[in-house]
């Protein structure tokens, strides 16, 4: 059998720190309660809160230069899901994982399905994969996958997103999301109208492949693999795609798939608007896609991205029904400290959007108070919701600190002894 952290590990640190965080939140009570906000309603709403973890974000992470692999790193989705489990065990933020194929492939379901379910976790998203070729591929993806010029190449991208459908309704998701790198290093290499075509006619085909209840998820992303084209670059792009689609058509925010400064809170509000927000992949980013843990670098940017999604649940948007769920690369931390982390600070920017006075707000939107209106909203991000989240955690079984936790119980040393480092392990991106 092998290891999972003891609950009674959990308890014993939660007792060492019970009298100060019941302390924090009394006190972060009578404050908020100053301003007549009521600190259970926030807790009650943040211990609901959820968001999915990407298995390919629990092995370390690298870039074209290198990885450099640490130890106990997952070999194979079992793996995996262990050490998604073990990240919802101590934030109770994170009850699914986001799989990707071919990567976590696997020739029994069942035993997956099994597996997963006695360690709590369950199937969000599935991706699908036609940036890299994959072993025995008989068509190269080299120049392109949907909107490959050869419909040869493009049906077998097709098949391979409708193979990601079939293995989804296996793991109970009930979403496929499409990233493509398709795009080009040249001008002239490729003729970016007709290539948006067959972008599309190759999306009807996996669309009219979707069950009822499915959606699917298209993720935009400005640069890279492609240097100078790519076919779905931005928003504007993947809601053309969604509406030529159809109702089951929603566009994914990865917040590090835009140009510097590009203010992603306002595409997230129209997005809203038209009822094609899909959901995001999050992360965070100094220069490009650079996959680093969310909230790590600009944190203000997450609280006014979530101030938009609780604007949204405020005025009861309709059709707002956004999928949470982390996408990052872990080149230098833990990765299981990091997906912990970063699932804090996701519900920690949610908890801050809550705290704001939204009428308010509205009244000095109204009347044009610049000052008043910007003080208002900074005061949500300004409020230490720490004692909030820690409240939260502890409600739903967790721990007052995850990554306390998770160092004193020796996880990842005794993961390194029940799994022999392989050559090439599948786990990281590269
Ligand atoms: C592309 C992306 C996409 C995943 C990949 C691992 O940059 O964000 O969501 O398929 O990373
Ligand atoms: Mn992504």
């Amino acid at each position: 059998m092998s290891y999972r952290i003891p609950d009674a590990l959990i308890a014993e640190e939660n007792a060492r720190l019970a009298a100060a965080q019941a302390e924090d939140y009394a006190a972060l009570g009578r404050r908020l309660g100053r301003s007549g906000v009521d600190i259970e309603a926030i807790t009650a709403k943040v211990a609901s809160f959820a968001i999915a973890v990407p298995t390919w974000g629990v092995g370390t992470g690298g870039t074209r230069f290198a990885r450099f692999p640490g130890v106990g790193e997952p070999r194979h989705i079992f793996d995996k899901i262990e050490d998604c489990a073990t990240i919802h065990q101590l934030t109770r933020a994170t009850p699914t994982c986001s799989p990707h194929y071919p990567w976590d492939k696997v020739s029994d379901y069942r035993e997956l399905i099994e597996r997963a379910a006695a360690l709590g976790v369950g199937f969000d998203a599935v991706n699908s994969n036609t940036f890299q070729d994959a072993a025995g591929q008989p068509l190269t993806y080299k120049f392109g996958s949907l909107a490959h010029s050869q419909k040869a190449v493009r049906d077998q991208a097709v098949a391979h997103n409708v193979e990601c459908i079939e293995i989804g309704q296996k793991l109970g998701s009930k979403a496929l999301t499409v990233w493509i790198a398709d795009g080009s290093n040249f001008p002239g290499q490729s003729n970016l109208n007709r290539v948006f075509d067959w972008y599309l006619e190759s999306m009807t085909e996996i669309y009219a492949r979707l069950p009822q209840d499915w959606r699917v998820f298209i993720e935009h992303k400005l640069y890279e693999p492609a240097f100078y084209s790519t076919v779905i670059s931005d928003w504007g792009t993947s809601l053309m795609a969604a509406e030529a689609l159809g109702p089951k058509a929603f566009c994914l925010v990865d917040l590090g798939h835009h140009a510097p400064n590009v203010n992603i809170e306002q595409i997230v509000a129209r997005l809203i608007r038209v009822q094609r927000l899909a959901g995001f992949h999050f992360n965070d980013s100094k220069y490009g896609d650079d996959d680093l843990d969310t909230g790590a670098i600009d944190p203000f940017r997450l609280f006014l991205v979530f101030n938009e999604l609780v604007d949204a649940s405020h005025r009861s948007a309709p059709g707002f029904d956004p999928a949470y769920m982390l996408d990052q690369s872990h080149n230098v931390t833990d990765p299981i400290e990091s997906l912990m982390a970063s699932a804090m600070e996701t519900e920690r920017a949610y908890a801050q959007a809550l705290i704001v006075d939204r009428d308010a707000l509205a009244a000095a939107q109204a009347d044009n108070d610049a000052m008043l209106g910007h003080r208002i909203l900074k005061a949500g991000f300004l409020a230490d919701v720490s004692p909030i989240l820690a409240e939260a955690r502890v409600r739903n079984g967790g721990a007052i600190d995850p990554i306390a936790v998770y160092r004193a119980s020796n996880y990842r040393r005794v993961k390194a002894k029940e799994r022999p480092a392989v050559a090439g392990s599948s786990s990281g991106i590269v």
